[in-house]
């Protein structure tokens, strides 16, 4: 029997399932790799002290890092949720030490619902110890503007800009995901010598919860089973596209993708690709 490949995520839990580690291990699944995870912080707001990030200690990042190298190993890894620069310093040592194939670096910094995933004083050292290790990076919106120094990015063309820019800091590859601008839902690869843009049509729903998880997910999945960037890009962006496509809600709180949508109904959101060099 040929094993799936081994891929590990390094980020925080999110209780109610939609996003981070939880959302990371079911695309995984649904994309038949072998899901390790590494939990940094668990994010769940307490009803009375109010306290949303319990953070894990270092000691506790090295001690999962440690037992999924040694009884599995792995062959990708992808960073969510780090939180603190103490985190980033550690987890940065840790992939460097093992020299991992495919890093994904998604530069978490607010959730949906505006918790705050990443401390202001951690991006310097997400920009440095990071960022230059990484196969890809994969900031939204707003995530691409803060590294970008608080530069507004409102158009495609400013997206391109961002991609060539953010390129510098030393990832391979740079995908900025443009699904917060207005119109379709419009993301630009950087690979250090071709734009691509990846066009999806803009999906009526609140229920969003953990799509930037789960893209990043299955891009992670995809370049670890050996795809090129733009393949692994087009085909996770159809992923969660359909996973989107089919989101809902348990109760009147924004709910999750469903990540099981294209298996469940055979369904491949199309994706229209188009590349300039
Ligand atoms: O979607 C961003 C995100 C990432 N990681 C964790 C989260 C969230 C959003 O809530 O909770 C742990």
């Amino acid at each position: 029997m040929n094993y799936p490949v081994r891929v590990m995520t390094i980020a925080g839990s999110a209780a109610g399932g939609s996003a981070g580690i939880q959302a990371d291990l079911k695309t995984f699944e649904e994309l038949d790799v072998y899901g390790m995870s590494i939990i940094t912080a668990i994010v769940g707001r307490h009803p009375e002290t109010n306290k949303n990030v319990h953070l894990q200690s270092v000691e506790a990042i090295e001690a999962q890092f440690s037992t999924a190298i040694n009884q599995v190993g792995a062959d990708g890894v992808k960073t969510g949720m780090l939180f603190s620069k103490e985190v980033i310093e550690v987890v940065a040592r840790l992939i460097r030490k093992k020299e991992i194939q495919t890093v994904v670096v998604d530069p978490v910094m607010i959730g949906k619902m505006n918790s705050k995933l990443l401390k202001d004083d951690a991006i310097e050292e997400l920009v440095h110890q990071l960022i230059p290790m990484a196969t890809i990076i994969t900031p939204n919106v707003p995530e691409a503007s803060i590294l970008l120094g608080g530069r507004e990015l409102n158009t495609v063309d400013d997206l391109k800009q961002a991609a060539i820019d953010l390129h510098k800091l030393g990832a391979k590859s740079v995908l900025v995901k443009g699904g917060r601008l207005e119109g379709p839902a419009v993301d630009v690869l950087f690979d250090g010598t071709a734009l691509t843009t990846f066009t999806a049509p803009r999906i009526d729903t609140i229920n969003t919860s953990g799509a930037g998880c789960t893209y990043s997910a299955a891009i992670t999945a995809n370049l670890t089973k050996g795809q090129a960037v733009a393949e692994a890009v087009g085909l996770a962006k159809s992923f969660v596209t359909t996973a989107i496509e089919h989101g809902f809600s348990y109760t009147d709180i924004v709910g999750p993708t469903f990540h099981a949508a294209s298996r469940k109904f055979g369904e491949a959101h199309p994706i229209k690709i188009e590349t300039l060099t």
